[in-house]
């Protein structure tokens, strides 16, 4: 891909690109946490978007988009939402722009490999790779955090999903080998190995991706609003979720409502699943770990209603699996995939497996992918030599 890109963009532009590599995220646990200043535990991994990007001395940008065999330019003039893939560009620049940066025209080529809409974040890799190329074409000396941050207004300010930090951190921090346990409160973070021959991450693909996925995301972040406010009314300590305890969300529960009750239950457990997750992982104890990966799936589908009925039929079909230590709808969810922790020698004949059952069930046929944990963005050329 990246000498595809390369050649692509000489053959446009005529010179030498600067190359980068944004990957893809997986979540192990920590669904909906992140906007409730809570924990995840996320990696970057093998899927991933390659950008070839150049200055070009003028106040215009160009994207060629290879995927899409699509070319879109824009005046830097002129930064506003547009719909289609170009967005989370512009969005990127003018979050650049709002921070006081005068970034230069550019041209640009992307390509990539990241399946959009499965749930594996092509939007905050689309987001983090382009900061990166800005990055170290402008020399701006940005941190992996404020490129991250800048990545995820980019998000709220044009596509519009309130999203929380975890894609674009996830994006930025990924190691080859380990999963990143992120305090979204106070953005300090840590790295626990994974690494387990006798087991493989394997994400099984709906293929269906409902529109509805951002309207709810936000609609659930404002529910989760709710909760806090109505504790915080009785305990002013409480800022978010993540400082409030089940007996205090209890004691608001016929003032906020049943649904808001759920959606504020299945988040504080989840931050406390979270957190009993790591040591698990350190311990080498998969079982146990699969098995919250399984009740994360109950709360998200039960409780906080982001499920759909293709990502609970693969994790039903996965719990029939002796060969599978946990399975859970992964994202923000409606959608998408789900992530299962297979046991290696079993890959084979779970991958099968899945795709007959899910075929015969649904009448779609999934994608599955035997991922790997990579680093996260990565400049692999160094800065490109000016014509
Ligand atoms: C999406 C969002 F972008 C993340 O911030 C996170 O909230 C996730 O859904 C759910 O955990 O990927």
């Amino acid at each position: 891909m990246v000498q595809q890109v390369s050649q692509k963009f000489h053959a446009l532009f005529g010179k030498t690109p600067l190359i980068v590599s944004s990957p893809g995220r997986i979540n192990l646990i920590g669904e909906h946490t992140d906007y409730n200043n809570g924990f995840v535990m996320p990696a970057a991994i093998d899927k991933r978007i390659v950008y070839g990007v150049q200055l070009n001395g003028t106040q215009t940008c160009t994207a060629h988009a290879v995927y899409k065999n699509e070319t879109i330019s824009f005046s830097l003039d002129q930064v506003k939402p547009t719909p289609g893939w170009i967005n989370y560009l512009l969005g990127v620049v003018y979050e650049l722009q709002q921070r006081g940066y005068v970034v230069p025209g550019f041209d640009c080529v992307v390509d990539g490999d990241i399946p959009v809409g499965a749930g594996l974040s092509s939007s905050a890799a689309v987001e983090g790779g382009l900061v990166m190329a800005l990055n170290e074409l402008m020399g701006l000396g940005l941190s992996r955090i404020d490129m991250a941050l800048i990545g995820q207004k980019a998000e709220h300010t044009f596509p519009g999903v309130l999203c929380g930090i975890m894609d674009q951190f996830a994006n930025l921090h990924g190691r080859k080998d380990q999963v990143i346990l992120l305090d979204c409160r106070s953005l300090e973070y840590q790295y626990f190995p994974f690494q387990f021959p006798d087991y493989k991450i394997v994400l099984c693909n709906t293929m269906v991706h409902h529109s509805l996925a951002s309207s709810e995301y936000n609609v659930r972040r404002q529910q989760c609003e709710a909760g806090v406010s109505a504790i915080q009314a009785l305990h002013p300590g409480v800022l978010s979720l993540r400082d409030a305890t089940l007996e205090q969300l209890q004691a608001v529960r016929e003032q906020v409502g049943e649904e808001v009750f759920q959606r504020c239950q299945f988040v504080i457990g989840e931050i406390a699943r979270t957190q009993e997750a790591g040591p698990l992982l350190e311990k080498g104890n998969l079982p146990a770990f699969g098995k919250l990966m399984y009740e994360t799936h109950e709360g998200l589908s039960r409780d906080y209603g982001v499920s759909s009925p293709e990502l609970d039929l693969l994790v039903e079909l996965a719990r029939l699996r002796p060969e599978v230590a946990g399975a859970r709808m992964m994202g923000g969810g409606f959608g998408g995939c789900t992530i299962n922790l297979v046991q290696s020698a079993a890959v084979p004949g779970f991958v099968a497996y899945i795709a007959d059952r899910y075929q015969q069930e649904t009448g779609k046929k999934p994608e599955v992918y035997v991922t790997t944990i990579q680093d996260g963005t990565t400049v692999i050329h160094g800065k490109a030599l000016q014509d």
